[in-house]
């Protein structure tokens, strides 16, 4: 009696529209009368959305049926940013020839649609708030890889927590950063799809059993939980381009479970009996708001060990449907852990094997170590989790006895191979004897048990072989250790952000259905145009129109008031560093810059020069900053306050006739970055060389067409082979110098140049709240060692700016075709690319493609 379901997905204009007031009418239970805004974003994502299950529902079919190898990519972050314009763009139609609007996506008719109806596509796309449950580059390249993923139709599913507040927001006030909740399920989610039927027991604490010391049974150990809660599960779809292939991304949420302690309300305790269950909720009600900083705190490890156990549950439970011996797991299942925050579900499927399914131990951890891939982030030592042993063996007592097992097992081994070093069985071990407690080693965990190691770009993962993991690679061969440099999705970080670009593009290389977006080295074909001076005039166009789009935010957030003088916008030079505050990255090097300028113009007025010879000196900047502290980073807050600080000064001093603007750009996200991207004529990636383990946003800043001013670290290398050296601006010093220089400071006396000695004792100036106030950053450098050599490469900052400057100012057609080979070289940094290297090299998995693309 079942018949093949009825239910269409709309194709063209009228049949969105009648989706909609469907969905107005009956989902919302309003009347089109008093459809708002909001309820418009609303009935517009549940009409899209229904689209996007069918093809979901086909695509999970399809990967049952053929039964393939699947990727699982474990991330504690996925900073998602809005999803309808990305599904607009991204939704397959059979009926793509429709484009009246000129856009030959789905988004181009449901604007259309919208119209009739009364609504403006793009301010109902406003309506929709930031999925932010992520930091920044890691959350945001876990993001790129599922929309690669799709794209490819590899069999892939995202695990995470569905946090109630993701990343805080941050107002500025009075200059400083304040952090605001971000309660980004406050009007409901039209995305996530609740699924009540898949509820995962979770336990913590407890203790365990030995079997009365029977050790004739198989595996003697058993846990016994103490605290129990349930994992929801809450899926997301996830839409791949030009594809009907839909992947899903699923969250977790903690809930109580129905269980009651009967004997606390025996004792007349109720009301406690009720608050031990609702304390459940705590575990995904937030996002810890720390960038490449740890500190083990107990909540933080609940979260990881919820989340592995709730998505190993499942992972097991899809695994054991195919009815296939153990021994194939690993033919069947690749894990992919995003740093080691995912690390204990490792040691989660070994306590399955052996405690649960009777494996033998070694037979268990031979299935593992040809499952789970580990990808370091960073090589800083703060970053580098470490868990003390009291508080993990209280909340996961089973767990601490498997890593000693493991750990007993591996340094044997080690020993055999390498006898009585004592040193190195120190140093690779998985337990840290140091005082004052003895701790778990993550990141040495996810070594021991996994295949493959990857770094993020080549620097980085040269560094890691040679640092941090160094005796790693004595104990395991370099092959465990390999490079796949990062990328990101030119779906939503050109098509998307800047959709004049993608179009211009795509009219320049005949490919106004704009494929190259999944083939990006299609992008070579603009070469040929970089000297047309008609077409360099349609391309600074766009990057006037995109900078207009940008000055229009900042006058938004400025309560209205212009900051950005329009009438000479085509030649404002834009320069723009956007990302976390950290004193790796160097916001402050950029900010004395800054000052470093402003006391060279205010001299030459006071000099006598005029500004009409200022301005032949100087070109229009502005000089863009935005990007979160960790709430407890008082060097980077205080970093904060200096730009704010600045800019006070400098966009209030009228000498200067707008030659010179600063703007602090509060409450940095993925939304604001595709409008703040696109109108970059130069952005800063410039963070002490071998700090930054890739960066992405140099990526997509390149990929829009802006310049980098930056330093040989990170993907910056690989940006510089790709396009060549002549489009970037580099300086400073090299990572192989930078041991030597710390260490100087540290030990000798050393001078700083006069250059940042004058600009250091010009910054109390710009304070209004006390006296002393950026003292500590000042101090930092002056007294204590200047860790990040802010000192050592500022000359050589000022003077690659001063570049910059001269070929904006006097030959911006030369800077135009710089631009333009950049973007015609970045293809190397689609996603899409790193993604089948991770296949290929890494996972062993092949696409599953729909039968008719
Ligand atoms: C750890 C413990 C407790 C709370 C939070 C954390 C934590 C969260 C995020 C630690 C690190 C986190 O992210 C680090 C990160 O984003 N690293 C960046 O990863 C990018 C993608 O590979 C790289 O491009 C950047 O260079 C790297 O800094």
């Amino acid at each position: 009696l079942w018949k093949k379901n009825n239910i269409q997905k709309f194709e063209e204009e009228e049949g969105f529209e009648k989706k909609f007031v469907t969905h107005v009418e009956t989902s919302l239970a309003r009347s089109m009368y008093n459809c708002d805004e909001l309820a418009a974003y609303e009935a517009t994502s549940m009409a899209v959305r229904d689209n996007l299950l069918i093809d979901w529902s086909a695509t999970q079919q399809r990967i049952t049926t053929r039964d393939p190898k699947r990727v699982y990519y474990l991330s504690l972050e996925f900073l998602m940013g809005k999803a309808l314009d990305n599904a607009l763009i991204n939704m397959s139609s059979d009926k793509q020839e429709f484009s009246s609007t000129g856009d030959n996506t789905s988004r181009g008719y449901v604007k259309h649609a919208l119209d009739d109806l009364g609504f403006n596509l793009e301010d109902v796309l406003q309506k929709e708030p930031d999925a932010a449950l992520g930091n920044g580059g890691l959350g945001r390249l876990a993001a790129c890889f599922l929309d690669s993923m799709a794209t490819k139709s590899i069999p892939a599913w995202g695990y995470g927590l569905r946090y109630e507040y993701g990343i805080f927001a941050q107002k500025i006030i009075n200059g400083y950063q304040v952090e605001t909740p971000d309660y980004w399920l406050n009007f409901g989610n039209p995305w996530e799809i609740e699924r009540n039927e898949i509820q995962v027991p979770i336990t913590f604490y407890g203790y365990v059993d030995r079997n009365n010391g029977d050790t004739t049974t198989l595996s003697p150990s058993q846990w016994v939980g103490g605290e129990r809660v349930l994992a929801v599960a809450y899926d997301f779809p996830v839409p791949g381009f030009k594809t009907t292939s839909v992947n899903n991304l699923r969250l977790w949420r903690a809930k109580p479970t129905t269980e009651f302690d009967f004997a606390k309300f025996n004792n007349g305790d109720y009301k406690n009996s009720v608050d031990e269950q609702q304390k459940a909720e705590s575990i995904t009600a937030v996002l810890y708001p720390n960038d490449n900083f740890t500190k083990g705190k107990e909540l933080r490890l609940k979260q990881q060990y919820f989340w592995c156990a709730a998505s190993l549950s499942d992972i097991v439970r899809r695994f054991k449907k195919s009815r296939r011996p153990w021994r194939e797991f690993s033919d069947q299942v690749a894990i992919q852990l995003n740093d080691t925050h995912p690390t204990l579900a490792i040691v989660e499927l070994q306590r399955i094997l052996v405690d649960l399914e009777k494996l033998d131990w070694h037979e268990a951890w031979s299935i593992i170590t040809q499952t789970f891939a580990y990808t370091n982030h960073t090589v800083m030592l703060e970053a580098l989790e470490k868990w003390p042993i009291d508080l993990f063996g209280s909340l996961l007592p089973r767990h601490l006895e498997i890593i000693y097992d493991i750990n007993w097992f591996f340094l044997k081994d080690v020993q055999k191979k390498f006898p009585k070093d004592v040193d190195l069985l120190r140093n690779v071990s998985i337990i840290e004897e140091a005082s004052p407690e003895r701790q778990v080693r993550m990141a040495n965990l996810a070594i021991v048990g996994s295949h493959t190691v990857n770094g993020v770009a080549e620097l980085h993962s040269q560094l890691i072989k040679t640092t941090i993991f160094r005796d790693f690679v004595r104990v395991f061969g370099e092959k465990k250790f390999t490079n796949v440099t990062n990328g990101i999705t030119p779906r939503r970080w050109l098509r998307q952000a800047n959709p004049e670009l993608a179009k211009l593009i795509g009219e320049a290389i005949h490919d106004p259905e704009q494929n190259f977006l999944l083939n990006m080295s299609k992008l070579n074909g603009l070469t040929k145009m970089a000297d047309d001076p008609d077409f360099q005039t349609k391309w600074d166009s766009v990057k006037e129109s995109n900078k207009h789009r940008l000055a229009d935010l900042i006058k938004d957030l400025n309560g209205g008031v212009e900051v950005i003088n329009r009438e000479h916008i085509r030649h404002t030079l834009f320069d723009i560093q956007v990302k976390r505050m950290h004193e790796y990255k160097r916001q402050q090097l950029n900010i004395f810059g800054v000052i470093h300028r402003y006391l060279n113009m205010k001299d030459m007025l006071k000099n006598g020069k005029s500004i009409e010879e200022v301005a032949k000196r100087y070109p229009r900047k502005v000089s863009i900053f935005g990007g979160k502290s960790a709430p407890g980073y008082y060097m980077a807050k205080l970093v904060i306050k200096l730009i704010n600080s600045v800019a006070d000064v400098v966009n209030n001093d009228e000498e200067l006739q707008d030659l010179l603007k600063v703007f602090f750009i509060p409450d940095y996200n993925v939304s604001k970055a595709e409008i703040i991207i696109p109108a970059s004529d130069l952005s800063e990636h410039i963070s002490t060389a071998g700090t930054e383990a890739s960066g992405t946003s140099n990526m997509k800043f390149v990929m829009n067409g802006g310049l980098i001013i930056g330093t040989v670290d990170g993907a910056n290398v690989e940006i510089t082979r790709e396009i060549g050296e002549d489009n970037i601006f580099l300086f400073g010093n090299l990572s192989e110098n930078v041991e030597n220089l710390r260490f100087k400071h540290q030990y000798n006396e050393t001078e700083l140049p006069p250059s940042i000695t004058r600009v250091l004792n010009a910054v109390e100036k710009f304070t209004s709240e006390y006296k002393n106030e950026f003292k500590p950053l000042t101090d930092s450098i002056k007294y204590h060692g200047d860790y990040y050599l802010v000192s050592d490469d500022f000359d050589s900052y000022i003077a690659a700016h001063d570049l910059v400057d001269d070929l904006y100012h006097h030959n911006k057609h030369e800077w135009i075709k710089k631009s333009i080979i950049s973007v015609a070289n970045m293809g190397f940094f689609s996603s899409d690319r790193c993604i089948d290297e991770y296949a290929d090299t890494i996972w062993n998995v092949e696409p599953l493609k729909p039968e008719s693309s």
